[in-house]
């Protein structure tokens, strides 16, 4: 459950289906060709997986689909409806297994962090779930915690004003935790209903900028009694596999509840949300389907298989 409640009217459904247009024609066109015609491949099981694989799903799931798959087949070869829906009900399971995070809860203010390397997406995210929270009709804080990269504060005042949020920055160089801790109390004083945190582009292995981010959560966490509520690690569906391997030491340094894949419009690795789930046990949160403030789709693994894997196509 998340702030926004109209995500299944036809206009965001179909902004999800637009989203993963490319994912969806890529998996279709590499597993639909190797079921149902005259020459049924004998290795179909490898192709299979192999098709899967190449379609960004990551390796766990795609043994998954291929064991079910002639699990449910049998001794015949399996008919390509078989396939798509042995597969649709594998990969939801997957997608809906790990337990949801926090829903919007009592807390007051809710402190969502988001975390990331570097261009995932974060600022824009922040930008856009200020923008879904503001239109419910809440007050928000924005924090540029990210006082690291030159204009990054000025990127997020500028959507501030477009989202109708308000805005804590300091200087430049300036300690994030110190920004943190200012946005909190700031957030407190006012009575906001909610407290966004920007975060500076870090890479996993750069040990000082984790262990800044433990500090920011623990900064925060004795300001406001459970924040961070939510912390979203963001992650760049474009990098496709590379990217799962570096967001495993965001998990441990920022408590990370909640995952954003971004940029699934114009990239056919959208599969990918099945290897991060997968592999990271980590619900998906959102998803990011444009550089708009209103391209962000609630993430649903129904609506999302309809988007890459329809049951019929
Ligand atoms: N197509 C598309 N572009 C996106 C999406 N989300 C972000 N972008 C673009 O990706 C680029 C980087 O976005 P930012 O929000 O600045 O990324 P960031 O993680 O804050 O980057 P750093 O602060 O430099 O680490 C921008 O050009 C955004 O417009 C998305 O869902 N779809
Ligand atoms: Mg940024």
């Amino acid at each position: 459950m998340s702030a926004g409640q109209d995500d299944k009217t036809p206009s965001r459904l179909e902004r999800l289906r637009q989203g993963l247009r490319r994912s969806r024609e890529g998996l279709l066109g590499r597993i639909s060709g190797l079921f149902g015609g005259a020459t049924q491949s004998v290795d179909w099981g490898e192709d299979l997986e192999a098709a899967l694989i190449q379609a960004d799903l990551g390796p766990g799931a795609a043994a998954r689909v291929v064991e079910a798959v002639r699990g449910s087949a049998g001794a015949t070869a399996p008919s390509w409806e078989g396939v798509r829906e042995t597969a649709r009900r594998i990969l939801r399971d997957i997608l809906a297994s790990p337990p949801g995070a926090a829903g919007p809860g009592v807390a007051r203010p809710r402190v969502i962090l988001c975390v990331g390397v570097n261009g995932g997406g974060k600022t824009t995210t922040v930008a856009k779930l200020a923008r879904r929270l503001a239109r419910d009709g809440q007050r928000v804080v924005l924090c540029a915690a990210d006082t690291f990269r030159a204009a990054a504060d000025e990127q997020l005042r500028v959507w501030s004003e477009r989202v109708g949020a308000e805005f804590i920055a300091h200087r430049p160089g300036a300690d994030p935790s110190a920004v943190v801790f200012d946005a909190a109390a700031a957030a407190l004083a006012r009575g906001v209903d909610a407290l966004i945190i920007d975060t500076a582009g870090r890479l996993h292995t750069q040990d000082p900028l984790m262990r800044e981010l433990e500090k920011i959560v623990r900064v925060v966490g004795r300001q406001i009694a459970g924040a961070p509520h939510e912390v979203l690690l963001i992650l760049d569906a474009t990098t496709g596999q590379n990217g799962v391997n570096q967001a495993r030491q965001f998990l441990a340094a920022a408590r990370v509840n909640g995952l954003v894949l971004t940029k699934v419009d114009g990239t056919a690795r959208g599969g990918v949300a099945v290897r991060i789930v997968q592999e990271l046990g980590i619900p998906l949160r959102y998803l990011g389907t444009g550089e708009g403030p209103d391209d962000l789709v609630d993430f649903d693994p129904d609506d999302f298989l309809e988007g890459l894997l329809p049951s019929a196509a």
